[in-house]
């Protein structure tokens, strides 16, 4: 078995080998598939120096096509190796995108030997929902960062990168009805740390990234706690908060919109109406964790106001756990992430789930009680195999498998203020929740996923990735 992450659901080996050499053209079978083609060509070029031509056509060695196979699903594909050549196929181009991804992990890291063991892949994911969220609030984080964090997780087949753009320490998005959010509110960020935001073309052109890279991108607004930075740069938001200073501290759960104040629905519309026409996406993520200085029947009638402005600009909600406590929509996703009985009174009401289960998922949490970075307040400590060992069936018993979307891994930044410190925090535990979105759950041992990571280690640093050498791996050296 090659090391593959995450693992295939189907390999077989095959007698013989394909040899990459400088005569290797790549095709595609229709012109649409060119960029797709394009994106692997481009990967093989670096890895081998090679010239790698694109062509519409059948001749090429590595050929891309398009066909009917509906057991694939939305995003399986067949990645087969012969002596002769070899042939990517898949119901859509995000089938192709993903046989790329394996096809790149088939080849070792370095240029040579560029020699692929003859194979046949049927390969699909688990879970549709396979999600990394970077809390660009508490340390913000600019484009070629988050370009390059979607390059890394979409190797590993992730396929959502949900930015929590808002948060008391900081406001990333400019909105043009309510300019200081961004010029004011984003000026700062944790511990004294510049601030920044993205400007709306900035935006546009990260979903436009990502997209090509086939994730979704789902934005983050948190309300109607978190929301310091924007109450200091409109104070007629304010129903709570601790000062009329910039915040750069690491307390939560202070600040609160103004419940039954008008203005604060009128904010929401603008704010929101902004976001979803910039948002190709279905999603509006719209927070709803720890509103601490929020009343609970406030908090409720918050919600409740809030789920038809997001439905009105065509959009579904997401929200934390707590959401769980207001009467919720149908559609409305809820997002497990510490709480069970929050999340269970969502899980009662039918919703659909995402699970961020924080003593697995948390890329924010000490690996141990040695690491410099991250926090410990989950009372315990998240290594390789933590987030790996686990079910998102069985995490929160009162879910019906149905209602799984999926489970997303969170980066929360308060401690994390360089790109390093995020690599550091986020690889290789982001290899492992990779893995638990897409292989079988019956499929996955941890014992064979150490040997499989181990070979991740000159792969990531190939790619700059400064990543936590775990002593549960037996890391080549
Ligand atoms: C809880 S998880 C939070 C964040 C913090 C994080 C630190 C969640 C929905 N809220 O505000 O950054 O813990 O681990």
């Amino acid at each position: 078995m090659p090391n593959l992450i995450p693992q295939p659901t189907q390999y077989i080996p095959l007698p013989g080998v394909f040899n990459l050499s400088p005569e290797t053209a790549v095709t595609v079978a229709v012109a649409d598939l060119q960029s797709l083609g394009e994106l692997l060509a481009a990967s093989l070029r670096t890895a081998t120096g090679f010239p790698l031509p694109v062509r519409v056509g059948e001749s090429g060695a590595l050929h891309l096509a398009l066909i009917s196979d509906p057991d694939l699903g939305p995003e399986g594909y067949r990645l087969e190796v012969y002596p002769e050549g070899i042939s990517l196929q898949a119901p859509h181009p995000t089938g192709l995108f993903y046989a790329i991804q394996t096809l790149r992990q088939l080849l070792p890291p370095e240029s040579s030997p560029t020699i692929i063991q003859a194979c046949q892949i049927r390969d699909q994911p688990t879970f549709r929902w396979r999600g990394v969220m970077l809390d660009v609030a508490r340390h913000f984080f600019g484009m070629a960062d988050l370009k390059r964090l979607i390059d890394l997780a979409a190797g590993y087949k992730c396929n959502v990168l949900h930015l929590h753009l808002s948060d008391d320490q900081g406001w990333r998005l400019a909105i043009n009805a309510w300019p200081r959010l961004a010029e004011y509110g984003g000026s700062s960020a944790s511990n004294g740390a510049p601030g920044g935001f993205y400007t709306q073309p900035e935006y546009q052109e990260l979903v436009a990234y990502a997209q090509s890279r086939q994730m979704l991108l789902v934005p983050e607004i948190d309300m109607p706690g978190h929301t310091h930075a924007a109450i200091i740069s409109y104070p007629e938001l304010k129903g709570t908060t601790k000062s009329d200073e910039l915040y750069t501290g690491a307390e939560v759960g202070f600040s609160s919109l103004a419940i039954h104040e008008k203005i604060t629905y009128k904010f929401l519309a603008e704010v929101l109406g902004e976001l979803a026409t910039l948002t190709p996406g279905p999603y509006l993520h719209i927070g709803g964790d720890e509103a601490h200085s929020t009343p609970e029947p406030e908090y409720k009638t918050f919600i409740e106001r809030l789920q038809p402005i997001v439905r009105s600009l065509g959009k579904t909600p997401i929200g934390w756990e707590e959401v769980g406590k207001a009467d919720l929509d149908p559609a409305t996703v809820v997002q497990y992430w510490w709480n069970a009985d929050f999340a269970s009174r969502a899980a009662a009401q039918g919703n659909p789930l995402i699970m961020s289960p924080a003593r697995k998922v948390y890329l924010d949490i000490k690996y141990d009680p040695t690491i410099r970075l991250g926090q410990d307040w989950t009372q315990s400590y998240i290594d390789v195999r933590d987030s790996y060992d686990w079910d998102p069936l069985t995490i929160l018993p009162e879910a019906k498998s149905d209602q799984i979307l999926g489970i997303e891994a969170l980066l929360w930044t308060e401690t994390t203020a360089t790109r390093d410190d995020v690599d550091f925090m986020i690889f290789p535990r982001l290899c492992a929740v990779a893995e638990v979105g897409w292989t079988p759950s019956g499929q996955r041992r941890w014992n064979d996923f150490r040997i499989r990571l181990s070979a991740h280690g000159p792969r990531l640093e190939a790619l700059g990735v400064k990543f936590y050498r775990s002593p549960q791996i037996p890391w080549q050296a």
